[in-house]
């Protein structure tokens, strides 16, 4: 079980976080997602390394970006 944290810019509401929250929930190998509108923080558990590039595509599909780390 690995948990890694990405930022993600341009949510306001909470329309939005659900939105992140299904479509990373999405991704292969995802087995939790909690999003954080206030800061942005997006926290995706997963049962496997996941492609960051994975995460960012279904962040992206949602309507949103991540942030440069
Ligand atoms: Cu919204």
């Amino acid at each position: 079980m690995t948990t890694t944290r990405y930022t993600v810019t341009g949510m306001t509401c909470a329309h939005c976080v659900s939105a992140v929250t299904e479509e990373v929930s999405a991704v292969a190998g995802v087995t939790a997602v909690d999003v954080d509108l206030a800061s942005g923080a997006l926290a995706v558990t997963s049962d496997r390394p996941v492609d960051e590039a994975a995460v960012a595509a279904a962040v992206d599909e949602a309507g949103y970006a991540l942030a440069d780390r």
